[in-house]
């Protein structure tokens, strides 16, 4: 039994078991044994199915409720005692409210189950980076994957010591219906009440609850930033460049951190590392320069489109020790998606639950999914062939770039430098993005994402912008802020650009632009690659298509404006001043009266 000397802890976890009386109380303490232990007992209670041990040693298949198989952002809270500390893009209730809702749900909703207390760290344990959390649980998958995604038990607890700060992150799964879901958030007492979702991002607490929206109002408060962005290494000739890039959930984050260089630009030597897939937290480090940490331990990556030319990484990565939720079950013990690697199993069982096989239609007809277009892999960062050297320094890895993203078939286009920090943030705030099916809602849709955050700000949008270029004059040596677009189409509706490993090329382009080397040219929005400034050999564009990539078109970006000013409007006078000057500046340099 693990000895916990943290007696505010004690009495949290005791008050807990009495609102949700579990069977019995364990604490999690990390070590192999208990791993090998749980995965046992989550197979007798099924939970887990063990896959093939000699093609997937140490993995485990698991299926989610049907109705649990994204976050579901309408089901989520951020609860603070002034409602305008939430801010127009989050759900808002009221503490009293939150909790006196939720624990009805929670009442007695651990009957016959055990419950998990988890302590974990966010970053190395110990790190200046770190945060404490401890997640009390009824679900033992989610108890698996926290050991995955997190730093877990013992060592974390030694840590917190006597008295040392945590976030409180109480979870359960009760009768994982949506009328009795609720992610909640009290960033006011440090604290996350999710209940009726076993759902990754709803449900693993260390992800986006308290590494995105408890961290960013605490970033807030202490001057850092707490970010939805993966953290890449780039070496070349013996030295490491890092970057950070933002994207909206399913726009391929994993893919780019994880990236191949493309065969024609395999002669310049370069190598690259994968620091961290989807949150970064930045610090100012004592050279004046931006330095970030990845929070994380593990990958929960997407899974569907995942195969060994999109990102075979990845593929390496997850063929042990990883935990695949919603994909097809091979009846031979395999696991396999849409667009996966190699041929499907000839039988198996859906995401579903249903009877399939390859080219098996549903009853409307229609192909039949294998796996929900949300499925995902749990795995260690550790496994994977490009992790850097540096992904658990303690101080982290210093910042050249940061790069924002979104999924647009039109408009933006490949690449675009900004003109400095504020017009940077300009950036970030009005970075939109078709909607994916990382979350509940219409797939494809145009929304605003800023910073590719609107779902993780956890305090008020237009006190987060002001946050950010705050930070811009905290930050002797900042990096520089750019915004790509892989997905840009023709008129035929086919992409433009290849994505994946030749995503180098505009990478390489961006640090070039960071040593004040890469020839660029200027737009009324910023600066875009000069006519051959983009290494191109051994791609084969159609004809046209980079100019078309390039392309910068006036009046598509002045009709833009007036989405910016909807959304901008709804910030009322928390818009910063510095945001609304960029805009009026670009809207001048759109109508050609300042030099560009
Ligand atoms: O489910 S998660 O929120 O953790 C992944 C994502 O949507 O980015
Ligand atoms: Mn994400």
């Amino acid at each position: 039994m693990i000895d916990c000397k943290h007696e505010k802890l004690k009495a949290w976890v005791d008050e807990t078991a009495k609102i949700c009386e579990p069977d019995q109380v364990y604490w999690m303490d990390g070590s192999e044994e208990e791993r090998i232990r749980l995965e046992k007992r989550a197979v007798a209670r099924g939970f887990l199915i063990p896959l093939d041990e000699e093609k997937y040693p140490g993995c485990f298949y698991s299926r989610s409720n049907p109705n649990d198989v994204a976050r579901t952002e309408h089901l989520t809270f951020i609860c603070t005692n002034n409602k305008e500390d939430a801010g127009p893009t989050n759900n808002w209730m009221s503490p009293k409210d939150g909790y006196a809702k939720a624990q009805e749900f929670f009442h007695q909703s651990m009957h016959g189950r055990t419950m998990y207390v988890i302590p974990f760290s966010m970053g190395p344990v110990g790190s200046p980076f770190s945060k404490i959390g401890v997640e009390i649980t009824d679900s033992i998958y989610v108890a698996l994957n926290m050991r995955i995604m997190t730093r877990v038990g013992k060592s974390v607890l030694e840590k917190l010591g006597t008295g040392g700060e945590f976030t409180k992150c109480l979870h359960s799964r009760a009768d994982v219906a949506v009328e009795h879901r609720l992610i909640l958030h009290f960033p006011e007492d440090n604290t996350i009440w999710s209940v009726g979702s076993a759902y990754g991002g709803n449900a693993l607490l260390g992800k986006k609850c308290l590494a995105l929206r408890i961290a960013s109002w605490q970033a807030r408060k202490e001057g850092w930033l707490a970010e939805h962005m993966l953290i890449l290494g780039i070496e070349k000739d013996g030295k490491t460049e890092y970057v950070t890039a933002a994207f909206p959930s399913a726009c391929g984050k994993t893919n780019l951190a994880m990236l191949i260089p493309p065969e024609g630009l395999k002669h310049k030597g370069y190598k690259i590392w994968t620091v961290g897939d989807d949150i970064a937290w930045l610090r100012v480090g004592p050279d004046g320069r931006l330095w970030a940490c990845n929070p994380e331990a593990g990958f929960f990556g997407v899974a569907p489109g995942t195969n060994s030319k999109t990102n075979p990484n990845a593929i390496k990565t997850i063929h042990k020790n990883t935990i695949f939720t919603n994909v097809l079950l091979g009846d031979d013990l395999t696991v396999w998606w849409e667009d996966g690697e190699g041929a499907p199993p000839v039988s198996g069982t859906n995401w579903q639950g249903k009877p399939w096989k390859p080219g098996k239609k549903d009853e409307n007809g229609n192909p039949m999914q294998a796996a929900h277009p949300n499925s995902r892999f749990t795995a260690p960062a550790g496994q994977c062939p490009t992790i850097s050297p540096k992904w658990e320094d303690p101080q982290g890895v210093p910042i050249s770039a940061i790069i924002f993203g979104g999924r647009r078939q039109r408009l933006a286009p490949l690449v675009l430098e900004s003109l400095g920090w504020d017009h940077g943030v300009y950036v970030g705030s009005t970075v939109a993005s078709e909607r994916t099916a990382a979350a509940v809602g219409k797939v494809g849709e145009v929304r605003r994402d800023p910073m590719a955050m609107l779902p993780f700000i956890g305090y008020n949008v237009g006190d987060y912008f002001a946050h950010w270029i705050e930070m811009g004059k905290a930050i002797p040596k900042p990096p520089k802020i750019f915004h790509v677009n892989w997905f840009r189409k023709d008129e035929k509706g086919k992409f433009l650009w290849p994505g994946y490993g030749d995503n180098l090329r505009v990478v390489e382009w961006i640090l070039s632009r960071c040593r004040g080397e890469g020839k660029a040219d200027k737009t009324p929005i910023g600066f875009v690659p000069a006519k051959d400034a983009l290494d191109l050999n051994g791609l084969n564009l159609a004809p046209g298509a980079m100019e078309k990539l390039l392309e910068v078109k006036t009046e598509e970006w002045t009709e833009e404006l007036e989405g910016v000013k909807e959304f901008y409007a709804k910030l009322g006078d928390k818009l910063p001043e510095a945001l609304s000057d960029q805009f009026k500046a670009l809207k001048e340099r759109l109508k050609g009266k300042v030099a560009a």
